[in-house]
């Protein structure tokens, strides 16, 4: 069965919206297989935003990411990583159709960095490792 990885951002945290994250990743029909609430460190965040290194927006995400609480979450279905990111909407909020997350529940700050609710993986490959990184465990 398929995995992926989703964070609740520190803006979803901040804004109370982990509960209306985990409704729709449930209400699709996921099962959330592993959760928890955590601050990530610097290090963390560069292994994990690796493809990302060397990008203007690379410091900004990871002081973003830094910054406060997030909710990591592994969830399992079929076809879960794809249907998790159309769940999610595209990355850029204003963009995001109505009815996605980052479409319903974000906008446009005027930040460095896109602030945008929630991460899922992107690939088979990329969820491997970013369930390694933040779950060593399972
Ligand atoms: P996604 O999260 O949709 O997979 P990504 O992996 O390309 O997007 O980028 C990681 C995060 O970085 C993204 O959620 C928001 C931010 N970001 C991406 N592109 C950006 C840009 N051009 N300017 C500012 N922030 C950006
Ligand atoms: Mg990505």
């Amino acid at each position: 069965m398929e995995r992926t990885l989703i964070l609740v951002k520190p803006d979803g945290v901040k804004r109370n919206l982990v509960g209306e994250v985990l409704s729709r990743i449930e209400s699709k029909g996921y099962a959330i297989v592993a959760l928890k609430m955590m601050s990530a460190d610097r290090e963390l965040l560069t292994r994990h935003y690796a493809e990302h290194e060397g990008k203007p927006f690379f410091e900004p995400l990871v002081e973003f990411m830094a910054s406060g609480p997030i909710v990591a979450v592994v969830a399992e279905g079929n076809r879960v990583i794809e249907g998790f990111r159309k769940l999610a909407g595209v990355t850029d909020p204003t963009l995001a159709e109505p009815g996605t997350i980052r479409g319903d529940l974000a906008r446009d700050q005027g930040t460095k960095v896109v602030q945008n609710i929630v991460h899922g993986s992107d690939s088979v490959e990329s969820s491997a490792r970013e369930i390694n990184i933040f779950f060593p465990e399972l």
